[in-house]
């Protein structure tokens, strides 16, 4: 089966130009049901007396510890800081404190792994230019209200790197996200200037190369989207999150994909997989030029159901 790149020239330049592109309607109101349904039986079987770790993009404390580390290839869940109490007890329900759930979801759970591997997603990274992609985490994330804490001003490359860089961000609006309720923000244009630094891992744990550059809050514009938009986010455009201190949740599901053909992965990124991933699509490009416009098809060996399955039930008990 071939599959044609979906993104049209506009909206290819708009992409290039900006480093990002909001698709509007890029999920029914169904396909949203099902992933935020089987969130919810995802966390009424999560039992949080066992497994805690907190998320925080300012405290890398957390990443030093094996459960974020085995987190690449498991369906884990991560609180949010101020979900407890002096005494370390949880101050609202366990389904109002986690503060993301990752990284593998797309590739253990079947729900989330039918929208990660659709058509529709793997036609857009056609259109990207991918030759070889590959889900490489998947995030499913809450903000939650009153304590939905903030993500800092990040560029996607830094902590899935190959060489050459190939990062997207595929992030999926499961509510609509506002100012209010701490929707992205980015800076027009900031992947032009590449890579600032890199998120490393070696034997003493995991650390930046170098300090973040100060951003000028600004130049930041706020991407505000109804539930059901997907916005593409290139690897190396400088966005963030705010707390949210409304009292509306602000669900999203996050893909980052990153090409296996012509580029290398970092051996030193926090991710370290036992288990290769399985490309999207094997690698077979066709391009056709039609009218002038480069139209490309990839042709699909979709992602196999069966091994899935198999490891859902050591990741979730
Ligand atoms: O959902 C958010 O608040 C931030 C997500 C993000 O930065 C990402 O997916 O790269």
């Amino acid at each position: 089966m071939g599959i044609v790149g979906n993104l049209d020239p506009n909206q290819l330049e708009f992409f290039k130009s900006e480093g990002y592109l909001v698709l509007e309607c890029f999920s029914s109101e169904d396909e949203i049901k099902s992933l935020r349904l089987r969130m919810e039986q995802l966390l009424d079987d999560f039992d949080c007396s066992a497994k805690a770790s907190i998320f925080s993009t300012k405290n890398q404390q957390h990443t030093t510890n094996d459960y974020f580390y085995e987190s690449a290839e498991k369906v884990s869940f991560f609180f949010e800081e101020k979900a407890f109490d002096d005494d370390g007890n949880l101050k609202q329900p366990k389904q109002l404190s986690i503060n993301k759930v990752g990284h593998a979801l797309h590739e253990l759970d079947p729900v989330f792994k039918s929208f990660s591997c659709s058509e529709k997603s793997t036609s857009l990274l056609c259109s990207l230019g991918y030759k070889r992609p590959v889900v490489i985490q998947s995030m499913y994330i809450f903000k939650q209200p009153g304590i939905g804490g903030e993500v800092v001003p990040h560029q996607d490359n830094s902590f899935l790197y190959t060489d050459p860089p190939t990062c997207t961000g595929l992030w999926l609006a499961l509510e609509d996200a506002t100012v209010a309720n701490g929707c992205l923000w980015a800076i027009p244009g900031s992947h032009k200037n590449g890579l600032v630094r890199r998120f490393i891992r070696d034997e003493a744990g995991v650390h930046f190369d170098k300090p973040s550059p100060s951003y000028d809050q600004k130049d930041f514009v706020p991407i505000e989207v109804k539930a059901g938009a997907l916005v593409v986010i290139h690897g190396d455009l400088i966005h963030q999150s705010f707390e949210n201190k409304s009292s509306t949740s602000r669900h999203a599901y996050s893909l980052h994909v990153v090409d296996t053909d012509g580029c290398k992965w970092a051996e030193d990124n926090w991710m370290r997989r036992q288990v290769d991933p399985e490309p999207l699509t094997e690698t077979a490009v066709v391009e056709i030029w039609s009218t002038g416009v480069l139209t490309c098809a990839l042709f699909v060996s979709p992602c196999s159901w069966d091994k899935a399955g198999s490891a859902k039930d050591d990741s979730t008990s």
